[in-house]
């Protein structure tokens, strides 16, 4: 259904991943039968408008735009993914309410993510195409819930289709999914691992080697919450965030923290956003490889499930 709606082979799409998610990689996403995302991030609309142009020169298939509404250029991105006739966009971080009705005018299809049932409810009302529920499991900027407790409650309160986020990186997360309501997945951190990924190789052998237990949520005191690698920089935030400094001292710690991070490589001082399902990732496998592997063994999964219920 998502499938048929997005015109893509399976019913994955790509996270925002803000400085991670290139023309480039939307385009690699795209090619392996999953929807790709641009994400504007806090590009400007220059910078947007170049790497959408790349994208167009290496893929044919549909694409979309994550747009990161806390970005100061929200409005003139609106225009630009308009102006270049962008199927498909997503949101984070906010309510995109707002630009829904202009959105929709251009057949532009919006896909919200929503961390609750009142946001989901409220962007059905305001007219969004489909919703990414997504849970707290998931890197970068979260809520509180979990996806296993927010997929089936917004299942219940919404008619539109849901695609499930946070936690999801095998055939397993992507049945159990299903099985809470959801119409597909949105993956990220499973897609850090991956060949066409330009992340600096320290951020993919980061990944690799965490743990369940090596993500830990920064900024909840100044209502930013964000999930990254529990390294010496989070450790000193946390630290800092226990004896309520203030948010200035805080920002100097992080600002240009994912840049440091994606780009140089620094693991120890960078913000190196990735999710809890970090710890299931064990290989760097080309982008096509991880679609056909969590569709592929789906249907195994369900017959294990089956097996269980004899
Ligand atoms: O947006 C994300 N994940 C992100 S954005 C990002 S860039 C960034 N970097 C540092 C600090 C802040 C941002 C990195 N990762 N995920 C989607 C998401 N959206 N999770 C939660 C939300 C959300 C939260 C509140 C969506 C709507 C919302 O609405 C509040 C309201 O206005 O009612």
């Amino acid at each position: 259904m998502i499938n048929k709606l997005l015109n893509i082979k399976y019913p994955i799409i790509q996270g925002g991943m803000a400085n991670i998610a290139t023309g480039t990689f939307a385009a690699a996403v795209s090619n392996a039968g999953g929807l790709g995302i641009i994400a504007a991030g806090a590009l400007t609309k220059e910078e947007l408008k170049k790497e959408i142009s790349i994208c167009k020169s290496l893929t044919t298939k549909p694409f979309g735009i994550n747009v990161m509404l806390m970005s100061p250029y929200v409005d003139e991105i609106m225009d630009l993914i308009i102006e270049e006739n962008i199927k498909v966009v997503t949101t984070g971080a906010g309510s995109p309410g707002k630009y829904i009705p202009k959105l929709k005018e251009h057949n532009v299809l919006v896909i919200p993510v929503v961390p609750s049932v009142a946001l989901a409810k409220r962007m059905e009302k305001m007219g969004a195409d489909a919703l990414i529920v997504e849970g707290m499991e998931a890197g970068g900027h979260v809520s509180e819930q979990t996806t296993m407790a927010l997929i089936p409650q917004v299942k219940d309160n919404v008619n539109i289709p849901i695609i499930a986020a946070g936690g999801i990186g095998d055939a397993r997360g992507f049945v159990a999914s299903l099985a809470l309501g959801a119409s597909g997945i949105q993956i990220g951190t499973v897609l850090l691992a991956s060949e066409e990924c330009p992340i600096h190789q320290n951020y993919k052998d980061a990944v690799l080697k965490a743990k369940d237990t090596d993500t830990v949520v920064t900024g909840r005191s100044l209502n930013a919450p964000v999930r990254i690698l529990k390294n010496r920089m989070a450790k000193s935030y946390l630290e800092l965030e226990k004896e309520a400094k203030d948010r200035m001292e805080l920002e100097k710690l992080t600002l240009g923290g994912l840049r440091r991070a994606v780009f140089e490589g620094d693991m120890e001082n960078g913000s190196v956003m990735m999710g809890q399902i970090a710890g299931l990732v064990k290989e760097i496998r080309p982008v096509k490889a991880i679609l056909e592997d969590i569709y592929g063994k789906a249907n195994a999964v369900m017959k294990e499930i089956e097996e269980k219920l004899k």
